[in-house]
């Protein structure tokens, strides 16, 4: 990831621990030049830096324009098949221009108009969906139709089939995350079409998707089930469970019984009910809530975040960089960049007095690799 692209151009440079620049010096690096190798003591300082020193830089974009920008692709680009989605992804802006939010982490708009379809398809890329505003699209995931609403975190583990739907007379925007540039970097994608249309019954528009009612009754497992496929069996994970598990938290921790992460902020993690792990194998996804005037303490950890403003307004700091966010606001945190919050009020927000923010990130990747670190400083 950090390693860029052009040939490595040998400099024999005078340093106080290097030798001189003899013309015998000199030939030796061109030699090197010519067999095509690279002597460790010219790189050790950009491939094993003392700690992460990410390409990746903090960066905020506003969801008012892209949100503005998704609604004129609407008007101008069908989705179809090829192109398969009018999503459109933040590139961060030290990526060299690639459609990478992190150098792991995709995330993208995705805007549907009424009527319309994404085709079907399946990779092995892991997926989710998250909803800041609207409602009327169904994803149907191995032909389980599934809504989204205003609050609902919807994963979809790689190679299940998945089309999308919008049933309704109002376009709809929701997020996209997944783990496109990890695999983009690791080789290890495969990609299939499917069907051009869904079936009739794949266009039903119920309330709850059927892996919601085998899987979505909290410490419930269904007996009769066999889950074998990777990621989460439950495809939609509802804003009233969320919600209520955060106003819990922060209401035990009122009444002097804990449950919050540090005081005025309550959190939880999206997990598979089949194993109790992160709920997509590459991806951890979270929800937080900063009640308004509280702060965070600055951490920073190994691997890159991705979070969306779900709700209120605050200042966010990531290492030398702070802004003001609003609704719908996304940011990316790098690797072993400090990250930390404030709750405020804000002129335009109209909300329930916190701060509520989506989170995901690469954790389990670095987790199983045994290569996670975290440093909370407070
Ligand atoms: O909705 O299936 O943002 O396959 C990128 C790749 C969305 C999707 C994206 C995808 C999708
Ligand atoms: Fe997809």
């Amino acid at each position: 990831m950090s390693v860029d692209d052009s040939p490595v151009r040998l400099q024999a440079v005078a340093a106080p621990d290097q030798p001189d620049v003899t013309p015998d010096l000199e030939r030796l690096y061109r030699g090197f030049e010519e067999e095509l190798l690279v002597p460790l003591w010219t790189q050790i300082g950009d491939l094993m830096p003392a700690h992460p020193r990410s390409q990746a830089v903090p960066h905020l974009w506003k969801w008012e324009a892209l949100r503005k920008l998704a609604e004129q692709a609407g008007d101008l680009v069908p989705v179809g098949r090829g192109g398969e989605r009018r999503a459109i992804a933040l590139a961060n802006p030290a990526l060299g221009g690639r459609p990478f939010a992190t150098p792991t982490l995709w995330a993208a708009i995705q805007y549907l108009l009424p009527g319309e379809d994404a085709p079907e398809h399946r990779h092995t890329q892991h997926a989710f969906r998250f909803v800041v505003e609207g409602s009327g699209v169904w994803t149907v995931v191995g032909g389980d139709p599934v809504p989204m609403n205003r609050g609902d975190f919807l994963p979809q583990a790689g190679w299940n089939w998945h089309a999308h739907h919008n049933a309704t007379a109002e376009p709809m925007a929701w997020i996209d995350g997944l783990d496109i540039p990890f695999q983009y970097l690791t080789e290890t994608q495969f990609f299939e079409f499917g069907r051009d249309q869904i079936s009739a019954e794949e266009r039903d528009t119920p309330r709850r998707s059927r892996s919601e009612r085998l899987w979505g009754h909290p410490g419930l497992r269904p007996l009769a089930a066999q889950h074998l496929t990777a990621g989460s069996p439950l495809l939609a994970y509802k804003w009233e469970f969320t919600d209520r598990a955060l106003a819990d938290q922060l209401a035990l921790e009122r009444e002097g019984h804990g449950g919050t992460v540090e005081p005025g902020h309550a959190a939880v993690r999206y997990t598979n009910p089949a194993d109790g792990r992160d709920a997509l194998p590459t991806i951890r996804t979270e929800f937080h809530r900063v009640v308004r005037g509280a702060d965070t303490a600055p951490v920073r950890e190994t691997g890159s975040s991705v979070y969306q403003v779900f709700d209120g307004a605050g200042i966010v700091t990531v290492g030398d960089t702070k802004w003001s966010v609003t609704r719908g606001d996304l940011f990316v945190v790098p690797s072993w960049a400090p990250f930390s919050v404030k709750s405020e009020a804000s002129s335009t927000d109209s909300d329930s007095g916190a701060l509520d923010l989506f989170r995901f990130s690469d954790s389990p990747i670095f987790e199983a690799l045994q290569l996670d670190r975290k440093e909370v400083a407070r």
